[in-house]
């Protein structure tokens, strides 16, 4: 139904569509009870309103059924997150420093890109986009996110995923793509004037692909601006 890139992402889809099923019928139930109320009891048919008190069983069914609902609700809900908190098994790390306004990228390798601005509103190369983190495919992935200056939120919609980047904190996420792919990234915290601009991409390579590219950006290659030359190329 939704376009999305991980088991993980699969699962808060299924969640969503959990809860909204629930709140359209909630709607639907209610609205109609509503309609049937107000046409059997209305002041012509009942010219002398009666008081009820207490009903013990209805009580009791209004309190415990919406219990339930809810508490399965945070279930569905709290069932993939550890995923996302995961701390054992992590097969490749990259840190991820925001910065007023863009992501740099530091690899296990050390490679590490440059910090690219994104281009103002008016300019000719408006839709560049500065940056792109490469990830192997099926494996897990944990970001170390940081913040040189301000707030800024880790935003992966197609992995269904946001995280804050915190100035002097160090947060983290962690994916496991099983589709291969360039995705976007975005900035979901505002973070200034460019907050808009802080877009990225990040690539999901085979494992061939992935391991290829890891040893060509050794941190000796660095300082070579190879990143520049992917990312124009993709414009
Ligand atoms: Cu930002």
């Amino acid at each position: 139904m939704f376009q999305s890139v991980s088991t993980y992402a699969n699962n808060v889809d299924k969640a969503m569509l959990y809860i909204i099923y629930f709140s359209v019928f909630i709607l639907i139930g209610v609205t109609i009870a509503m309609i049937i109320f107000a046409v059997k009891y209305n002041r012509k048919s009942n010219p002398k309103p009666e008081q009820i008190h207490g009903n013990t069983l209805l009580e009791i069914t209004w309190v415990i059924i919406p219990t339930i609902i809810v508490i399965s609700m945070f279930y569905v809900g709290i069932a993939d997150y550890g995923v996302l908190r995961r701390t054992s098994k992590i097969d490749n790390t990259v840190h991820v420093l925001a910065y007023q306004w863009g992501w740099q990228f530091k690899y296990e390798n050390g490679y590490q890109t440059e910090k690219i601005q994104a281009p103002d509103k008016y300019s000719s190369n408006y839709n560049f986009i500065p940056d792109t983190v490469f990830v192997p495919v099926n494996k897990v992935t944990k970001f170390l996110l940081n913040s040189s200056e301000v707030l800024h939120s880790f935003y992966l919609p197609n992995f269904r995923i946001k995280e804050d980047a915190v100035p002097k904190q160090e947060s983290f996420v962690i994916i496991i793509p099983e589709k291969v792919g360039v995705w976007n990234i975005a900035c979901a915290e505002y973070c200034g004037v460019k907050h808009s601009r802080m877009y990225s991409h990040i690539a999901v390579l085979s494992q061939a692909d992935y391991e290829t590219w890891f040893k060509s950006h050794s941190k000796k290659e660095a300082d070579k601006p190879k990143e520049e030359i992917v990312t124009e190329k993709k414009k």
